[in-house]
């Protein structure tokens, strides 16, 4: 078992390294980091709180100063008042369990969480965050304010009643549920090659993030200790499903420091 276990650790490390290298090697690119969804609802209090969810807020903030970001965007879950995803929107609904709509699909039936302009809507009051831009589905992206602007960009998700959105880039899973944001228009609009995603929850929003940031060809790093999940199922279910996309799993000791 000892030999085992010292055969696992090196492998551990080998991977380490190899992965390392591979952020290393993103040296010369073009970087972004996404934040995804660190709002007062997805933290300790919030109406959908993650468990620990407060505990990434530190590793996200040391992350945004270690590197020199081209790009910083947080994404924002903004819901009507009357979101379809909403369990009290739909009756008969008890909170947490999976139905299914005509013309949408499965939609698991969430607490009332980001509504539009509320308290619970706002980013952590902990997180470094220096909105600038706001856009949402249907937004044209804003010229570059140039190198001297250093405020990050805001994507807001969800804004339809009828369409819910994980995806920091918006769904489109069907024609009638297309409700894309102007992420990838404006990541593509940056030059950006590497994009770095941290963020709540692991097993929602941050996994449909990175997925659709790999399959729209951005090379998409998740920052393990930069996110936490609502289930242990379905971060097992989702970090492999990213793995499986190309989406390299790293931790913020990984990233590399400087310019
Ligand atoms: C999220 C559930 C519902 C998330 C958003 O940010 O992961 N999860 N809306
Ligand atoms: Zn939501």
């Amino acid at each position: 078992a000892l030999r085992t276990r010292a055969a696992a650790d090196m492998a551990a490390c080998k991977e380490e390294e190899a992965q390392r290298e591979m952020l290393g090697a993103c040296l010369e690119k073009r970087r972004a980091l996404i934040m995804v969804d660190i709002q007062r609802d997805f933290c300790d209090g919030g109406s959908l709180a993650v468990p620990d969810g407060n505990q990434i807020i530190a590793v996200v903030n040391s992350l945004r100063e270690r590197w020199n970001w081209d790009l910083v965007v947080l994404t924002q879950d903004w819901h009507p008042a009357d979101h379809i995803s909403f369990s009290s929107n739909n009756p008969g609904t008890s909170v947490f369990e999976t139905i299914t709509i005509p013309d949408v699909g499965e939609q698991v039936m969430w607490p009332d969480h980001c509504v539009q302009g509320s308290s619970g809507a706002e980013f952590h009051p902990s997180l470094i965050a220096r909105p600038g831009h706001r856009l949402q589905a249907g937004d044209a992206v804003p010229d570059d304010d140039g190198p001297g602007d250093r405020t990050d960009v805001v994507i807001r998700k969800g804004t339809v009643r009828g369409v819910d959105s994980y995806s920091g880039f918006g769904d489109a899973t069907e024609d009638k549920r297309q409700e894309l944001t102007p992420l990838r228009a404006l990541l593509a609009a940056r030059g950006i090659e590497v994009v770095v995603v941290v963020g709540l929850a692991l097993d929602f929003c941050v996994a449909f993030t990175a997925r659709d940031s790999q399959r729209f060809g951005f090379e998409t790093y998740m920052v393990l200790d930069g996110t936490r999940g609502i289930t242990s199922e379905g971060v097992d279910k989702e970090l492999e499903l990213c793995e499986g996309a190309g989406v390299r799993l790293v931790r913020s000791s990984q990233v590399p420091t400087g310019a």
